[in-house]
Formats: C-alpha cells, structure tokens, sequence
C-alpha cells in the first residue's frame, strides 16, 4: 500500500505523490510533515500588532507590554481574520460588479449580460425601474447600486432584506446589521489597532456584524452579478479529477477565484481558430479543465471539469501534462512556481491585485479579454511541442462523474415548475421527517488533516442519515471525486432522503457553487425559513454548517455570517481559539444567545456528525415535529403500483408515492 494513503482519500494524489516524491518535488503535504505549525500562533495568544511585541501570552505571561490580555489578543486576531475573508470575497463582489458596469457602457465589447431574466429580478430588488429600459441602461443602474454598497457610511445593506424579518429585527435590536461593506472591515482593522477596543465580546459581536457585510453584501451581490453576467447555473453533467486531463491535448487549468477571465478562455479554447493552431503544434486539440473555484464557477454554468481540490494544485502540474495554469486571485501557492520549474508548464498569473515571483503575468484587462484570453492560451499551445521533452508524463486514469448547477432559482423551480415553484415539497419532507435535516457541508483542505477524509467521511454519514447536503467549494469537489454528486450517491442515503431525493429528481448531495456561491445557502434557508412549517426564522430550520478541512481567513468570515444568521457551524482541523476558554465561550453559548447561532471547533470527524445530528434533531423538537425515525419511510421505488393507481389521478405525483404505501 502507498505511504501516501493515510495523508489523501484521492487516489490520483496519492498516485502524483509518488511520482513527485520520485523527481524529488516538495509539495505541501511534505511541508507539513516538517513545518510544525507555531504552537502559540496556532492557539491564536500571539500578539503582534504593534512593535513592543510580538506578545507570546503563554505560561506566566498573561498579558502583552500593553497589558492586553488573552482574551483580548484571541478576539483580535480571530476579528481580523475574519475581516481579511470578508475583504477578500467582497473584493472579489466588487470586481464583478466593476465588470457588469464595464458591459453596462460598452467597455467590455467581449462580454454581455446572459442572463436578462435575473437582471430584472436583481434591479427589481434593488428598486431600480425595467419598464421599457434597455438590458445595458439596468445592468449600469444594477453595477452602480451594488457599488454603492461597498462604500455606504449610513443605513444598512439592501441585501439584508433578503433574509426572514425576524433575522433581520435581530441584527438591528443587536446593532450588528452591516452599513456598508467597506466600513465594516476597516472597523474591525481599526478596532483591532493598538490600543483601542480591548473587549473580547465586543471585539467578536463586531467580527459577526463585518461577516455580514460579507455574506448578505459582497458575497451575494457577487453571485447575483455572476449569474447575470454568465447565467444562473441549471443541472448538468461533467467530470472531476486528474483523469480530466489528455494525454493528446493541449492541457490549460484555470485556478483561483473569478470567473471573468476563465470564462473567456474557454471560448478561446473553444476557438475554431486557436483549435487548429493546437493541431499545428501537435495536439488533437485544447482541454480546458480547473482548480479550486474558478473550476467551480466554470464547472456550475459550463461544465468545465475540475481536475481537483486546493490540495491538488501542485500534484495537477505534477502529471507533466500541464501547459498552462492560469491563476487569478485567492488559494493559489505560491509554491506552484517551484513545482512548474520541474516541468515544461507555465503558471501564469493574470490579476492585478496577485503576481507570483518567477511566475510569467499576463494581465487581465475585461476590456480586452478575448484577446488577452487567446494570448494566454496560445502560450499553453505553444508549450505543447516541450512536453515530455524532460519529464515523464503521468496522468492518473481516475476521474467521476458529476452533477453540479443546482442554483436557488433551480431549486425553486424544479419544486413546482415555473409558475408554482416553491420550497413546500423540501419543507414538507422535513416536517415528515422523510429528510431529518439539511446541512451545508464546504470549505477547504488543510494538509494537516487527511486530503478529503473528514468532508467524504461526513458527507457520507450525514446522508446515510437521511441529512440533505448542500455544499460549495472545494469540498464538494472533494465529494464529488468519490462519486457523492450524482445520482449514484442515492446508494449511500437514508431511506427517506433516497426517496424524496427521486421523486424530486435530485441527488442527496448539491453542488451550489464556489465559495461566494455561500450566498446560495443562506438564500435557500431563507427562503425554506419563509416557506412556512419550519418556523420564521432561518435559525429555526434543523439545519447545520461544516467546514471540516478548513484552512483559509475567508472560511472563518463564512462560519461567522452563517453563525450570524442563527445557524449552528462546526469546524474542524484545528482551533484558532484554543488559547481563550472564554473567547470560546462567547462564540459558542454568547453567540447562540444573541443570535442562535453558535460556532465550535471539533477536530473529530465522528463528533462532528453526532453534534451535526444531535442539533438537527433538537430543533425538529422545538419545532414540534415528529422526531425522526429511520425505519418510517424507506421503499422508495417499490410502492405497489395497485396502491399508486387507486389513487386519484389529480392526486398522484412521485412525491407523494410512498404515502400510498406507508398510510401517512
Ligand atoms: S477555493 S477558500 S481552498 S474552499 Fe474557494 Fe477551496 Fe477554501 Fe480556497
């Protein structure tokens, strides 16, 4: 058995470990082994904001040079971390916004707005008029609003309404509802200054107020704006992993975070043009496959398949099949460069807020992608002829299929169809109990944990517990390796699920979309929150979130707006707190007695999913319903047909199926 089995549940990684570990390639699962983390940063005690320290608050020392004490050293850095994720998925928000407003005025001739049905929805939200206007004259009004939200001073963020009334009269009774996105993280930067708030509690109820200008402002403006600029993602089918990439092709990756280049380089792959040049050169043609969220964005609207997770960036260059890798912004390491420097492959950077030394940078530049997005697949072409030339190629045969492109609107929709779209039949399901809960399973992978192991491990567990998941980023990638997102996943899903899941026509496992696509979570629970029969509130709904592998600053700005909308988070790899017993408790009892929502840290995969359950079962019980019982439903698909047809016509339909049988 290959020593790299107990650090990845990937076959094809562990397969690239070999052959890195082979050349001699460090990757970051041997860094890992050799870097231990700093055990007094890891428990977040050091301080380091002004130039009397660093601060180690260990031991004797219970106080920095300042006098500011563990609690206060542990609230400010878990506050700034948050603040750092909140920028960095709003400032991702505020260049899609930039670029809607760029098509708006004819600036961006190679984009144009996809999607006029969710156009006219997001300007009717926003109170912009659509009569008689034309589709640019919005989109301007649209781009322009959602800016505004960045640097509002006063007022509250639009995109709070979106949550259930209840949620919303919490946040403003509490004072943490967002003015505006911009204002709150440099608040929580200027709180978090020497010398300035030193109130552990005080400090934190800030970091939920700055997560919120992230989940319900530049997050959701963000997917709002994706999906009009590129389209609102429907089903379909693709594939993920290594074995995505060719072995005749010209092999092009995306990775990062935005869509706006990746986007177009798909269609220059697409090229007649750019096809026949590959041939040139050799190849049979150009496949454009992801990593991280880019592959996740072209992945939910194109299909583009994903060769892998953030664990998988390097080992993906490792294959020696690589031409290009083409990065943005957010999880790309800067270790790549050094792992290409074995190969023939060019990473290439191409963000102007994100250069890489010794990598090769192409800026992007939405008024002329199309043309920046032929020039940079034409080097990945042009770098076919060197492959091989020193390096072995080694694609791993392993791959999955996969269904991803399930947007809320999708969810609606296939709840009823067009004009009767609703959340009732998932609500109804819930209060049966056919579905015992919903959790929304997401995040990173972090190599101090096993690649993939903990999000398969509680995905698996929760839908063998008749728990419906949703999921975005990395992890659902993760799942979707081992064959979760697809009808197949039925196989491994409670009874109840497995029936609900195939009247619906569903898997039991969603893909919702990349790490702004959070947003889609939150809409979904609002709108289950507002469906009726599961309370008023989205903090009503037997519902948990997980973030089992997290690693980056930006999982924390989501555990903590999802906290902030009453939802129960649990997070696992490591705890960044450990060091304050009381910062612990404030984000744990202080905020679930605030807002409902609670955030803990539980490093053990089989406590995850027994607390996963033991608080979704404790708010079926506040809710009255039934408690769940496994046994109750389950003959999915073999319902005697005599029961089905002695039912009225007008009054069948696959949904209610079992029911015939069972007698509910
Ligand atoms: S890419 S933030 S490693 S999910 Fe969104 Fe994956 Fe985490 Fe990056």
């Amino acid at each position: 058995m290959s020593k790299y089995v107990s650090v990845t549940a990937d076959p094809a990684v562990e397969q690239l470990l070999e052959v890195a570990h082979e050349k001699g390639i460090e990757t970051a699962f041997d860094r890992a082994e050799y870097i231990k983390p700093c055990p007094i940063g890891s428990d977040g005690v050091c301080c380091k904001i002004c130039a009397m320290g660093p601060c180690r608050l260990v031991g004797k020392v219970k106080t920095g040079i300042c006098g500011a004490t563990v609690d206060t050293v542990v609230a400010r850095n878990l506050g700034r971390q948050i603040a750092a994720g909140a920028a960095a998925h709003s400032d991702h928000g505020r260049d899609m916004a930039l670029a809607l407003l760029a098509v708006a005025e004819g600036e961006a001739p190679d984009y144009r707005v996809r999607d006029i049905g969710k156009l006219v929805e997001v300007a009717t939200f926003l109170g912009i008029s659509v009569e008689g206007r034309e589709t640019n004259d919005i989109a301007k009004d649209v781009a322009e609003a959602a800016l505004a939200q960045f640097g509002q001073q006063r007022g509250t963020l639009k995109y709070l309404e979106r949550a259930p009334r209840k949620r919303q009269q919490i946040w403003k009774d509490l004072g943490i509802a967002p003015r505006g996105i911009d204002r709150e993280v440099v608040e929580t930067l200027h709180r978090t200054h020497i010398g300035n708030d030193q109130d552990a509690e005080h400090i934190l109820d800030h970091g939920l107020r700055t997560a919120l200008s992230d989940g319900w402002g530049g997050s959701m403006l963000s997917t709002d704006i994706t999906d009009i600029l590129f389209g609102t993602p429907v089903p379909l089918t693709s594939e993920v992993n290594m074995g995505c990439l060719e072995e005749d092709e010209v092999n092009i990756i995306v990775h990062g975070h935005e869509p706006l280049l990746s986007e177009l380089i798909l269609m220059a792959c697409q090229d007649p043009e750019m096809i026949e040049y590959a041939k040139t050169k050799g190849a049979k043609g150009i496949n454009l496959t992801g990593i991280c969220c880019t592959a996740n964005e072209t992945l939910m609207r194109q299909g583009v398949r994903s060769a892998g997770n953030f664990l998988s960036q390097e080992l993906a260059i490792a294959t020696g099949a690589v031409e290009a890798m083409v990065v943005d912004i957010q999880c790309i390491m800067q270790a790549l460069v050094g792992v290409a420097e074995h190969y023939h492959t060019k990473l290439i950077t191409t963000s102007r807020k994100a250069k890489i030394t010794g990598a090769t940078h192409i800026e992007f530049d939405e008024h002329k992608a199309f043309e920046i997005a032929k020039r940079i697949v034409k080097e990945g072409i042009d770098n076919f002829p060197n492959r091989g030339k020193a390096e072995k190629v080694y694609i791993p045969n392993v791959s999955a299929p996969l269904v991803a492109g399930f947007s809320h609107e999708y969810l609606r929709y296939m709840q009823g169809g067009y004009y009767r779209g609703s959340f009732r039949p998932l609500n109804d399901a819930v209060m049966t109990g056919r579905i015992r809960g919903v959790a929304g399973v997401v995040g990173c992978n972090n190599p101090r944990t096993p690649h993939d192991y903990t999000h398969n491990y509680v995905v698996q567990e929760l839908i063998k517990n008749d728990v419906l998941v949703v999921q975005t980023g990395c992890s659902a990638i993760s799942v979707a390796k081992l064959g979760l997102l697809g009808p197949e996943a039925l196989d491994h899903a409670g009874p109840g699920l497995r029936e609900v899941c195939e009247a619906i026509g569903i898997p039991p496992v969603l893909h919702l979309g990349s790490c702004v696509d959070n947003t889609r979570i939150l809409t979904v629970a609002s709108q289950m929150a507002t469906e009726g029969g599961l309370g008023d509130d989205i903090g009503d709904l037997p519902a948990v979130g997980l973030a089992p592998e997290w690693m980056s600053e930006k999982a924390l700005s989501i555990g903590a707006y999802f906290v902030a909308s009453g939802v129960y988070v649990i997070f696992g790899t490591k705890n960044p707190i450990a060091g304050s017993e009381e910062v612990q408790r404030l984000i744990s009892e202080g905020w679930e007695s605030k807002v409902g929502g609670k955030l803990e840290f539980i490093l053990d995969p089989e406590e995850m999913v027994q607390k996963t359950l033991e608080h979704i079962d404790l708010k079926r019980a506040e809710l009255g319903l039934p408690e769940y019982d496994p046994d109750r439903f389950g003959q999915s698909g073999d319902a005697p047909l005599e029961a089905f047809f002695a039912v009225p016509p007008e009054e069948r339909n696959l949904y209610s199926r079992k029911a015939y049988v069972s007698g509910d």
